[in-house]
């Protein structure tokens, strides 16, 4: 089978025939119908965020289970899935206390490349090839952990339901579960990519009033208008975001804003347009050894919360066919967000479409 393998940092992926070992006990094998393209892969391409090489990466997907090991119970083969990039162990602190997005051994996996038991299920020539968030979804199959998988119900399309996998759970579950904005609110969004224009629509889903957009491509924020901006502001062409923002909210800053880039400058930023007494969330996320700079004075004379999602704090089995039912109930919108659609064979294309800026959401498409 064919897969994209990353070997060097800064280098294309290479479309290889690679092996795939049998489903272990707990584990399952997906054949692979849809992999989003999504900036944190873009980011492992580049070496912002370091996993062990060679590597295939993808962990925005959707498919369908073609083989399970022993004792797994959640799937059956056949069964449509979506690819959760945070395959919780279900019995550490955190997942015991209903926060699987922070479960240890989902994080161990970020960085060891595997599954849980140490090891890979995907080779190359004997040498082994590791994966990315124990999902590797740029390939024609991939074995995974039997939480790395979410059933799904069968009417959604694969390209629709694959970005539910990252872009629309992180940007929803920031708003709706992190941040749990309330209607009637203002709502501040810096970058507006594929997780951005999706916190978008989920604050205007809840009801915010005013929701700001700032990006610093012109279609980005076109597209935002799309999703529900009220207001936008093109960061190309200011360094000054507070003055309109005040403008816009009588003066006091917004009651949220979430930073979905991953930059120190903008996360700042963020923490500087909410109101007193308001929440900046971040969502983005920067390389592991930067740091951000905020005034010590204000955290007690203005107690604004800073705060972070990862996977907007999902608990994928609930929330995903949640965010489903409301794309066929029409009242979220994924078919705006795919911008385009390419082969296996073509995914250095749609990686250079990200970097460009142009992109939202690029599918890889396995037919
Ligand atoms: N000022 C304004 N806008 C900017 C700036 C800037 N200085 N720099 C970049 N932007 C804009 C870009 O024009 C673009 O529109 C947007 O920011 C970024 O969007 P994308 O499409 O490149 O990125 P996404 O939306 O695919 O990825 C979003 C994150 C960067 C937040 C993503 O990598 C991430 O961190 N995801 C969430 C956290 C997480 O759970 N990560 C692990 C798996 S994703
Ligand atoms: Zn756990
Ligand atoms: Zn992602």
């Amino acid at each position: 089978m064919k897969a994209a393998v990353l070997r060097e940092y800064g280098e294309p992926l290479q479309i290889s025939e690679v092996q795939l070992a049998e489903p272990g006990p707990g584990e399952v094998r997906v054949k692979v119908k849809a992999a989003g393209v999504c900036h944190s892969d873009l980011s492992v391409l580049g070496g912002n965020l370091p996993i062990p090489l060679p590597a295939i990466p993808g962990h925005e997907g959707s498919g369908v289970v073609d083989a399970v090991g022993e004792g797994v119970t959640r799937v059956q083969v056949g069964d449509h899935v979506v690819f959760n990039w945070v395959a919780s162990c279900g019995h550490c602190y955190y997942c015991d206390s209903g926060r699987p997005d922070m479960c240890d051994t989902a994080f161990d996996l970020q960085v060891t490349g595997t599954l849980p038991d140490g090891t890979t299920r995907f080779s190359c020539d004997s040498e082994e090839v590791y994966y990315f968030s124990a999902t590797s979804c740029m390939a024609e199959m991939t074995v995974v952990p039997e939480s790395g998988v979410i059933p799904i119900r069968r009417d959604v399309p694969f390209d629709r339901a694959a970005l539910v996998g990252c872009a629309v759970m992180t940007g929803y579950g920031a708003v709706v579960k992190t941040a749990q904005v309330k209607p009637g609110s203002s709502v501040v969004v810096i970058g507006c990519g594929g997780v951005g224009l999706n916190v978008i629509q989920a604050a205007k889903l809840v009801g915010a009033e005013t929701i700001i957009a700032i990006d610093r491509v012109g279609a980005k924020l076109a597209k935002a208008q799309q999703f529900g901006a009220t207001h936008v502001i093109d960061a190309s062409q200011t360094d000054d975001p507070f003055t309109p923002v005040l403008e816009w909210t009588e003066g006091r800053g917004a009651d949220y804003a979430f930073e979905v880039i991953g930059r120190p400058e903008t996360i700042a930023q963020a923490y500087g347009l909410v109101r007193k007494a308001g929440m900046a969330v971040v969502v983005g996320v920067a390389p592991p050894h930067e740091e951000v700079s905020i005034n010590a004075f204000s955290l007690p004379s203005q107690t604004k919360i800073l705060t972070g999602t990862w996977y907007g704090q999902a608990v994928p089995e609930v929330d995903i066919p949640l965010i489903l039912d409301l794309y066929m109930e029409g009242k979220l919108d994924l078919d705006a967000l795919i911008t385009g659609s390419y082969s296996l064979d073509q995914i250095n294309d749609a990686f250079a479409a990200l970097r460009s800026g142009q992109a939202v959401r690029s599918i890889i498409r396995f037919d």
